[in-house]
Parts: C-alpha cells; structure tokens; sequence
C-alpha cells in the first residue's frame, strides 16, 4: 500500500468545499517546510484541535464521538468500555451525560480518551454541529438487529461530511453482534458499507464485550501515529489494523 492511498482511505468520506480534500491528501506526504506553511494556514478551530491532542496530564489527549440512532448501543459502549458494565435491558438514559474519560496505553504512549455521548438529541436529529467539530474521532454506531439504524448510516455519514473536520478519524461499528437469532444487517453488508465511504468496520457487542476495546485502541493507535508524524510512513493504517486483529480474534485455537 503506498502511503497516499492510504491516507486518502481515511479522509475521502470527509472531504469537503473547504478544501476539496486536496490538503489532507496531500498532507501525508508533505515535507516538514509546507507542513509549516500550512500550519499558518489553518483555522482556529483546526489549531485548538491540534493543540488539544497534548496534554500536560497525558502524552496525548482524544476527542471521541459516538453517535448513531437512538437505541443502537452507544451509551452501553462506552459504560463497557469505561467501566466495564452492561446494563441489561435498560433504556439507559444519556441525558446529562457529557463525556468519559479513559487513559489507554499505546507502544508506552498515555493516550487520554475524552469520550462523548450524545445526550439523548440523536432521537431528534439534532446532534449540535458544534458537537462534530473538536472531534478526533467519531464512533458511528447501528445496531445488527435494526436495519433502519443501517440504512441511516449513509445519512450520518453526511453529517460528518459537512460539519466534522477533513482528517478525522471514522469507525463504522456494528453493535449487538451478539444478538445471533434476532439479526437483521449481515456482516458484509457492514464490510461493503464501510468500503464504500473508505472507513473502518467492526462488529461489536456492549453486551459481550465483543470488539470494544479494540475500537477505541484502534482509533487512539491511528491518533498516535498521525501526532507522531509516521501516518504516511506505511507504519500503520486504521483499516489494516481493525482487519489484522478482529481476523486474530476469529481465528481458531492453535493446535501445536
Ligand atoms: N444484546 C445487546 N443489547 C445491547 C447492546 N448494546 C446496547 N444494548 C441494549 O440496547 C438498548 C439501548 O442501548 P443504549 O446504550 O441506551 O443506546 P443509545 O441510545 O445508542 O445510547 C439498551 O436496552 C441496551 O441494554 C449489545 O451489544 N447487545
Ligand atoms: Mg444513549
């Protein structure tokens, strides 16, 4: 893989009027001179974002969204991944709720994840757009069981398109992987969705615990790998690294 298609694999589903893609395309493959020149060049909001992957208290500081329909897991996602629960069968309220903080280790790297939740507005379609705009990374959720949640993937996907950043870093996850008997959205049909807008894809269960771990780790690793200047190196790629290790996950006890 060479390292401007890789690159355009994160970014093509969030290229927009602003700039037509072109400068984060491009971006990966830049030398430190233009780098600095574009830095002049960026936006407040772009450079706040910038600054806020260092923090003193951490090496690196995360922005994380989840979003999706109501009722496709994302408050369960994050009290697994954040306390390790799962509140069976309740109608968890998200009202109030802000964000969650969890620090994950990543090659000796403390990456702090600032984690939001939509408090409850998904219902009404009216997540703030200013609630897109800080994001390093968006979790976008539907759930196995709702095919109406999937088919308004394409819909969030829009959204992000017109008021997330260009770069940010998107996770298509198909919660409730779980529900064996009761699923309504195949597993390719995810995989086809997900390539289609170039982001990554998993199956996840909030119940199980299935993935849950590996979705945040994953988009912390690519955060690291960008803040360190080695995105564009072939060091790593999100994709390929969701792939290698939910296929680990599936793979069968070794025999020797
Ligand atoms: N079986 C199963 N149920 C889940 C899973 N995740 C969430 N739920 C249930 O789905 C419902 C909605 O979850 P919630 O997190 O409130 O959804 P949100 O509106 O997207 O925040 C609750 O009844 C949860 O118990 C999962 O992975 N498996
Ligand atoms: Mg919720």
């Amino acid at each position: 893989m060479d390292c401007d298609s890789g690159h355009r694999r994160i970014v093509r589903v969030s290229s927009k009027k602003r700039n037509n893609g072109e400068v984060n395309v491009n971006r990966s493959c830049r030398n430190s001179t233009a780098s600095v020149n574009e830095e002049e060049e960026i936006d407040p909001y772009t450079r706040r974002r910038k600054e806020s992957l260092k923090n003193n208290a951490c090496d690196i500081c995360i922005k994380v969204m989840l979003l999706g329909d109501s009722g496709v897991g994302k408050t369960c996602i994050l009290m697994r991944f954040r306390d390790g629960l799962f509140l069976c069968g309740n109608f968890i309220s998200t009202v109030g709720v802000d964000f969650r903080t969890k620090v994950v280790s990543v090659d000796n790297t403390k990456v702090k994840l600032q984690i939001w939740d939509t408090a409850g507005q998904e219902r009404f379609r009216s997540v703030t757009h200013a609630y897109y705009r800080d994001a390093h990374a968006l979790l976008l959720l539907y759930d196995v069981t709702n095919k109406t949640s999937f088919d308004n993937i394409r819909a969030w996907l829009g959204e992000i398109r017109e008021y997330a950043q260009d770069d940010v870093v998107i996770m298509l996850l198909g919660n409730k992987a779980d529900c064996g008997s009761e699923r309504a959205v195949k597993r390719e049909e995810g995989e086809r969705l997900a390539r289609e807008y170039s982001v990554a894809f998993m199956e996840t269960s909030a119940k199980s615990g299935q993935n849950v771990e590996l979705a945040f780790v994953a988009v912390a690793r690519e955060l690291k790998y960008r803040q360190n200047g080695q995105r564009d190196c072939n060091k790593f790629n999100v994709q390929d690294y969701v792939r290698e290790q939910t296929q680990k996950s599936h793979c069968p006890p070794c025999t020797t």
